[in-house]
């Protein structure tokens, strides 16, 4: 069976975890924790990125544009890529937008408020460990903050308010680019709808789905959900969840995953 190594609240990890309970692929999940993944995937794919996935014949690949098509290719149905070639032009140049450009700079702004209330982050990230393994995890948040800072480009205020017009630009795009049936590209859900819901779905954090977020979750963070609750994409985010996510927690190995 393959295996997807994770972290839970991303959105690139989202993105993969989407489109494998959409496909309905058997798989396992094993989430880890920022900091001590590193040694894990380093092994594995000579980088430090989730998603990655492991599979049967025990290859490994990262990236989750990689993976998403790496995925389409196996499990054809239900089609995420367009059938026609301008819209899946259209789409996979909105996905690399959102992975290339979007997503890290909003990441800083979501990583910021998260770090200030180091028992938000254990919480959000060692979700579903054992509480004494969080607090322990919490514990260590501290010292591992400067490099979470450094290694996601969050060097001081700039980098923040540069995340935050980020966010801004992407609940603007999907508000104004969601067509009348709400999906952004060719009439039908797919890859672009993923990649956009998924990384908006860090700051909506759409109810009873694995990006709920995991209270408590602290001001700072409150205050980035708060921002953007009312946008017309906040509310396309939580529609599309309820209609096409079909999954309303993260789970870890397969026996919870064969009767989802
Ligand atoms: N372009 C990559 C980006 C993946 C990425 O940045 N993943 C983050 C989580 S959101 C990560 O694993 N960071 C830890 C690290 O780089 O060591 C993709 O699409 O998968």
């Amino acid at each position: 069976m393959i295996e997807l190594l994770q972290f839970r609240h991303s959105p690139y990890n989202e993105k993969v975890r989407w489109a494998l309970d959409c496909k309905r692929v058997p798989h396992r999940r094993r989430s880890l924790l920022p900091g001590p993944h590193m040694a894990t995937l380093k092994k594995l794919t000579g980088r430090t990125t989730t998603p990655v996935i492991v599979a049967d014949d025990g290859a490994a690949i990262d990236g989750s544009a990689r993976i998403l098509e790496w995925i389409e290719a196996r499990w054809p149905q239900p089609a995420l890529y367009p059938a026609a070639a301008a819209d899946r032009v259209e789409a996979q140049r909105i996905q690399q937008w959102f992975d290339d450009d979007l997503t890290p700079r909003i990441r800083r702004a979501v990583l910021d408020a998260l770090l200030r209330r180091p028992t938000a982050f254990a919480a959000v990230f060692g979700d579903g460990r054992p509480a004494v393994e969080r607090l322990a995890y919490a514990c260590a948040v501290p010292l591992a903050a400067p490099l979470v800072r450094k290694g996601n480009g969050i060097t001081g205020a700039a980098s923040v308010a540069d995340g935050l017009r980020a966010a801004q630009a992407a609940f603007d795009f999907v508000a104004e680019r969601a067509g009348p049936d709400g999906y952004l590209v060719g009439g039908a859900f797919g890859l672009a709808d993923i990649t956009a819901a998924s990384t908006l779905a860090v700051i909506v954090c759409p109810p009873d789905s694995p990006m709920a977020a995991v209270p408590p979750v602290g001001p700072a963070f409150q205050a980035l959900v708060d921002r953007f609750a009312a946008h017309p994409a906040a509310d396309w985010t939580r529609r599309l969840y309820a209609r096409h996510r079909g999954a309303n927690r993260d789970f870890d190995g397969p026996s919870e995953g064969a009767d989802r």
